[in-house]
């Protein structure tokens, strides 16, 4: 008798961790410095009911505009971040401006960082999803690129953004 009421509470506990698992995912970029940068920061995100919430958070860059995006490959092992390949594009458009047509899924665009060198940018979205079966929404093992220049949203493939100053791959959290 006593072990089956064990057993019920084992049974009850395990039933709210799972419901809380479902109901929020969470994924993290860990920006890493690039190119000689001293670039450092974090890219947060929370799926919540198909809708997947990004906060990005740098802080070492020079006073301006920076492009950020997602990159195909999470591996920011090269020096110069090149490892991470090109923008995340697995819908195959033109590279362009968030949520004006066309452009790539990892086209998030540009941070506008102060005098301080800090920045932030976010973004709400039900294109994206973290883990999941659709490998054109999850952002999971992709990577977030930081570049020295602003994004001009037209040049191909890559808005003309320059070095790559930071790396962070996106991993579960
Ligand atoms: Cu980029
Ligand atoms: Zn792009």
């Amino acid at each position: 008798m006593k072990n089956i009421r064990k057993l019920g509470v084992l049974v009850f506990s395990s039933l709210l961790l799972a419901s809380c698992t479902v109901a929020e995912k969470k994924a993290v970029a860990k920006i890493e410095a690039k190119s000689g940068s001293s670039v450092s920061g974090t890219v947060s995100f929370i799926e919540k009911d198909g809708i997947v919430t990004m906060k990005a958070a740098l802080a070492g860059l020079s006073e301006g505009n920076h492009a950020i995006h997602i990159h195909a490959i999470g591996d920011c092992s090269a020096p110069d971040g090149k490892s991470a390949g090109g923008h995340w594009n697995p819908t195959k458009e033109n590279h362009g401006k968030w949520m004006e047509a066309p452009f790539h899924i990892g086209d998030i665009g540009n941070l506008v960082v102060g005098a301080d060198g800090t920045g932030t940018i976010e973004r709400e979205t039900n294109l994206w999803s973290i883990g999941g079966k659709e490998a054109n929404k999850n952002v999971v093992g992709h990577a977030i690129i930081i570049h020295e220049g602003p994004d001009d949203f037209s040049s191909q493939p890559s808005g003309a953004a320059g070095p790559r100053v930071g790396c962070g791959e996106i991993v579960r959290k």
